[in-house]
């Protein structure tokens, strides 16, 4: 049976792609080139770094910066990211998730993090969503990017649940390959094809209940 739900920040709690991608696409402006929405895609769930070298492989610029020019562009990002983030408040929580976080939290389910974001503790706390978890895995605390499962296992050793008792919930396909890797169930949030693997998929939180996924996935 399902006792620990680990949900992926952004995507699935709230939609912070699109700040990601203002502020990716305000740097490359600087860097004298167009970062589009399409390519802006490839970073969703990809962690900075990695995502920083996406954005300079779209302007042909991957083998123009040394490590620490790479650092000091990825800080500049992060601080037009943080700008962004700044101003964030519980509105923007997707459709649906608070009912199922309360419900999960009433029926003494556990509720943990599982980010990739360094800056996952500021949007939880912009958003009141905080005291809804047991536990926060983010960006700060793993090493090895999704796929590799070393977050969602982190979630389910500090929850102190095995991880056939976890499901996952992702919205991005390496999201739900780690799930695997860690002998999770998960769900695909948003609808996208890419989310096949999952064991169930869901267009968005609304109306969707404990017992809808223990039906679906137990
Ligand atoms: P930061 P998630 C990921 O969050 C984002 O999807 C991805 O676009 C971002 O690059 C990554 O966090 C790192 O974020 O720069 O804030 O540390 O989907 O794993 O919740
Ligand atoms: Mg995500």
């Amino acid at each position: 049976m399902i006792t620990c739900c680990i949900f992926d920040l952004d995507g699935v709690i709230v939609d912070t792609a699109k700040y990601h991608y203002l502020a990716w696409a305000a740097l490359a402006r600087e860097l004298g080139f167009e970062f589009t929405p399409e390519q802006g895609e490839a970073t969703k769930g990809v962690s900075r770094m990695a995502s920083l070298d996406i954005v300079l492989r779209a302007g042909g610029l991957e083998e123009r910066f040394t490590p620490e020019e790479k650092e000091r562009l990825a800080a500049e990002k992060n601080a037009r990211y943080l700008e962004y983030i700044g101003r964030m408040t519980a509105d923007e929580v997707l459709p649906g998730v608070l009912p199922f976080l309360q419900e999960l939290k009433a029926r003494g389910v556990k509720v943990v993090l599982g980010s990739a974001s360094k800056n996952a503790g500021v949007i939880l706390d912009r958003c009141g969503l905080r005291p809804l978890f047991d536990h926060i895995v983010d960006g700060t605390l793993v090493s090895k990017a999704k796929p590799d499962p070393e977050v969602f296992a982190k979630g389910a050793e500090l929850a102190d649940e095995a991880p056939a008792a976890c499901v996952v919930f992702e919205d991005a396909a390496a999201g739900i390959e780690a799930a695997t890797r860690a002998g999770m169930r998960s769900v695909g949030v948003g609808g996208s094809p890419l989310l096949c693997k999952a064991t169930m998929q869901l267009p968005t939180f609304e109306g969707f209940t404990l017992e809808m996924l223990r039906n679906q996935i137990d």
